[in-house]
C-alpha cells in the first residue's frame, strides 16, 4: 500500500493517491468526511479552522461506492487560497509579493530555504505546514474502510495537554468507551482532566503561548502476526514508530508501558502467556505491557500507541530570529495560528496508524478482491486456531 499527499497550506487544495487497496472494499462518504471533520475539532484551534469545512472528494478508483483495484486520487480543498490566490498562484503575477524572510525557529524554514535554495521562507513553510495532514487523514480514511472490512477498529483520547495528565485507569480502555469522546472539546475521556485542559489551553492563549501534550491510539480487533521479526525493516513497532514520527510537530512515540518499563524490574515487564481455559478461552495473557507488540508482530492484543506533540512554533509572542535578508536580528513572522492541537493531532495518528496497519494485512494476506482478503484471513485463523 503506498499513500502519497501533494499540496501547500494556501495553495489551490490537496491531493492524495492512495495505491494497493483490493477491490470490491465498500467505502463510506460520510464516515470518510467525519474523519476530514474530527481532524478540524479541538479547542485551541486558530481562525484558519473557521475558513476550511474539510471534505475528500474522489476523483478516481471508486465506482457506487466500491474500490476498483486501482489507484484512488482524494481531493480536499483549500478554501483559504481565495485570500491567496496571488501570493500562491502556481503561474507567475502581476502583483508584487513580499518574501517571508524571518524563519521561525522550531519550523522547517530556516534549514529548508538553505537546503532548497530558496530566498523566500514562504517556498519551504507551505509544504511544511501541518494543513497537509487533512491528506492524510483522507488517505487513511480509506485504510480505515480496509481494516474495519477485517473487523479492526481504530480509536484516540487526549491523555495529557500541558502539565494536565489524565489518571490512571483501573481497566484496558474497550471500544465501546470511546463514544462521545469526539464531543468533548480536547477530546479527552476524562470530564476533569479535560477541564482543566480547556482552562489551560484558554490561560496560555492569553499568555500567546502554544501548548503540547500526548495523545494514545488504540487498536482493537488485530490478528496476530501482523508485521514480521525476520528483517528490521518489516517490525511492526519501527514501522509504526516512523509514521508517528513523520507527522509535524510529532517528538515521540511508546508503545504500551513505553519509557515506564525502564524503571520496571524484567519479571514485570513481559506478559505472561496462559493455556485455554476451560471456558474455551484459547491461549492469552492477563496483561498488556508490550501495548500489542512482540518481536515487531502484532500479539493479537489491544495495540496502545502513544505519542507527544511539542507545543507548535507559530507562536503569537515571536520569538528571536535573524532576517535572512540583512542578517540582522528580528523577530520570527508573526502569524494567525493555532495554540494547540494535541486533540487534532490524535486523528491524524490514528490515519498514519490505520495506513502502517493496512499496509501490513496488504503484505501478510496479499489478495486481488476483499473477499480473498477475508478468505486468507479465514484459513489463518484455523491454522492457529484463532478466536
Ligand atoms: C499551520 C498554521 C495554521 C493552521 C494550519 C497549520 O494555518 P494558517 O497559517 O493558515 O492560519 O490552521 O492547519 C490547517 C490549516 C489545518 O487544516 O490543519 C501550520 O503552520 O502548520
Amino acid at each position: 500500500l503506498t499513500l502519497t499527499t501533494a499540496g501547500e497550506s494556501h495553495g489551490p487544495g490537496l491531493t492524495t493517491l492512495v495505491e494497493g487497496l483490493p477491490a470490491g472494499l465498500e467505502l463510506d462518504r460520510e464516515e470518510m468526511n467525519r474523519d476530514m471533520a474530527r481532524r478540524q475539532l479541538g479547542h485551541g484551534r486558530g481562525g484558519r479552522m473557521k475558513i476550511e469545512t474539510d471534505t475528500a472528494e474522489v476523483t478516481a478508483g471508486v465506482r457506487h461506492g466500491r474500490t476498483l483495484g486501482g489507484p484512488i486520487a482524494l481531493q480536499v480543498a483549500n478554501r483559504d487560497y481565495a485570500n491567496w490566490e496571488e501570493r500562491m498562484n502556481p503561474w507567475p503575477v502581476e502583483a508584487e509579493i513580499p518574501p517571508v524572510h524571518m524563519p521561525r525557529p522550531g519550523h522547517a524554514d530556516l534549514v529548508g530555504v538553505w537546503k532548497y535554495g530558496h530566498e523566500d521562507v514562504r517556498n519551504i513553510l507551505e509544504r511544511a505546514s501541518a494543513r497537509e495532514t487533512a491528506a492524510r487523514v483522507a488517505g487513511g480514511a480509506l485504510a480505515k474502510a480496509f481494516l474495519r472490512a477485517v473487523g479492526v477498529e481504530i480509536r484516540s483520547h487526549v491523555t495529557q495537554i500541558g502539565p494536565v495528565v489524565i489518571p490512571e485507569r483501573e481497566q484496558p480502555l474497550g471500544v465501546g468507551d470511546f463514544e462521545g469522546v469526539d464531543a468533548d472539546p480536547v477530546r479527552c475521556l476524562d470530564a476533569e482532566a479535560s477541564k482543566a485542559m480547556v482552562a489551560h489551553i484558554t490561560a496560555e492563549r492569553k499568555n500567546n503561548e502554544s501548548i503540547g501534550g500526548t495523545y494514545e491510539v488504540l487498536v482493537f480487533g488485530l490478528h496476530p502476526g501482523i508485521g514480521s521479526h525476520v528483517s528490521w525493516t518489516e517490525r511492526l513497532d519501527g514501522r509504526l514508530a516512523q509514521a508517528i514520527c513523520s507527522i509535524q510537530a510529532h517528538k515521540g512515540v511508546e508503545f504500551g508501558d513505553g519509557f515506564a518499563l525502564a524503571a520496571t524490574p524484567g519479571s514485570q515487564a513481559q506478559d505472561e502467556i496462559f493455556g485455554p481455559d476451560e471456558d474455551g478461552e484459547g491461549i492469552h495473557r492477563h496483561t498488556n505491557h508490550a501495548g500489542g507488540l512482540e518481536g515487531g508482530m502484532t500479539t493479537g492484543q489491544t495495540l496502545v500507541v502513544r505519542a507527544v506533540v511539542k507545543p507548535i512554533p507559530t507562536i503569537t509572542k515571536p520569538l528571536r530570529s535573524v532576517d535572512l535578508s540583512t542578517g540582522e536580528p528580528a523577530k520570527a513572522l508573526r502569524e494567525r495560528t493555532d495554540n494547540c492541537v494535541v486533540p487534532a493531532a490524535g486523528v491524524v495518528g490514528e490515519a498514519m496508524i490505520a495506513f502502517v496497519l493496512a499496509s501490513a494485512y496488504r503484505e501478510k494476506f496479499g489478495g486481488d478482491h476483499i473477499d480473498d482478503v477475508r478468505a486468507a484471513i479465514a484459513a489463518y485463523e484455523e491454522r492457529i486456531g484463532w478466536v
